[in-house]
């Protein structure tokens, strides 16, 4: 890694810390970013390439939705080849699709994968097998979480999967904080100083919106997945799936 890909963008003082949007400057330091913040990360990374290779069917999709530099299309392309599924990698960050563009051209591989510009609230979803929200859900507004959660139930095929892996908040308060500190404690041993992890968690607040477990599960049950279960946890992150 480069000086320039390291994630230094809370390291001095901002003093009003603007709120967090997934520009250019973020793309840059992206993979280091996300290593570093979401223990657990390359693990769930990994697990999504598993899962694919269990759920995806012959000619049918996968959608990375919120697929920023496409770690999860990464993982998941190498383990589905020969299916002749086609990957749906989506972002409303022009930014981020930039980048992956160039990523995957220098990786060519022989499953199809198309980039699309939008909201992951507004695309079509159909004929899909494997549907990854890998930490974007808990960036889509609370009051539009049910619908998107019903429109990826409506767009799958029976038997597939969801994989939805957030940051998640739990009860009672004590808990929360005390997953929250262990999750502080894993950034500074990551490099991030005191004035990094608290110029971050000011600039994501009401940007990035934690829920607990259950409300994931309960909204899975109620959208009609036969089935919803967490897989992974490390600390305060999370991820579950959930099968049609
Ligand atoms: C990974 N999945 O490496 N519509 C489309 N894209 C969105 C929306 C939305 N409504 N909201 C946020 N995004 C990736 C990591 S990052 C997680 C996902 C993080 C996009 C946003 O532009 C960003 O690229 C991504 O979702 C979230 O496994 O940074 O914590």
């Amino acid at each position: 890694m480069t000086d320039s890909n390291r994630d230094k963008l809370f390291s001095k003082p901002l003093g009003k810390v603007p709120k967090f949007v997934f520009d250019s400057s973020v793309v840059d330091v992206f993979p280091d970013m996300i290593q570093r913040s979401v223990p657990g990360y390359q693990t769930i990374i990994n697990h999504t390439g598993e899962l694919a290779d269990r759920f995806v069917e012959e000619n049918s999709h996968c959608y990375d939705l919120g697929c920023s530099l496409g770690a999860s299309t990464l993982a998941i392309r190498e383990r589905i080849e020969n299916r002749n599924a086609t990957i749906y990698a989506v972002d409303n960050s022009q930014a981020m699709l930039d980048k992956l563009a160039t990523i995957l051209e220098g990786q060519p591989a022989s499953t199809a994968t198309q980039l699309i510009k939008g909201d992951i609230c507004d695309i079509q979803i159909t004929n899909a097998s494997l549907v990854i929200l890998n930490f974007t859900l808990q960036f889509v507004p609370l009051a539009q979480r049910a619908e998107l959660i019903s429109r990826i139930y409506e767009g799958l095929n029976t038997n597939g999967c969801l994989i939805i892996s957030e940051k998640l908040h739990f009860e009672p308060e004590s808990l929360n904080q005390l997953l929250s500190e262990l999750h502080h404690q894993f950034k500074r041993d990551q490099g991030y100083s005191d004035l990094e992890i608290s110029q971050k968690r000011d600039a994501i607040d009401k940007v990035l919106m934690p829920e607990a477990l259950e409300t994931h599960i309960d909204r899975l049950k109620q959208c009609g997945f036969k089935s919803a279960s967490p897989w992974f946890q490390c600390y305060n992150f999370g991820s579950l799936i959930a099968i049609k």
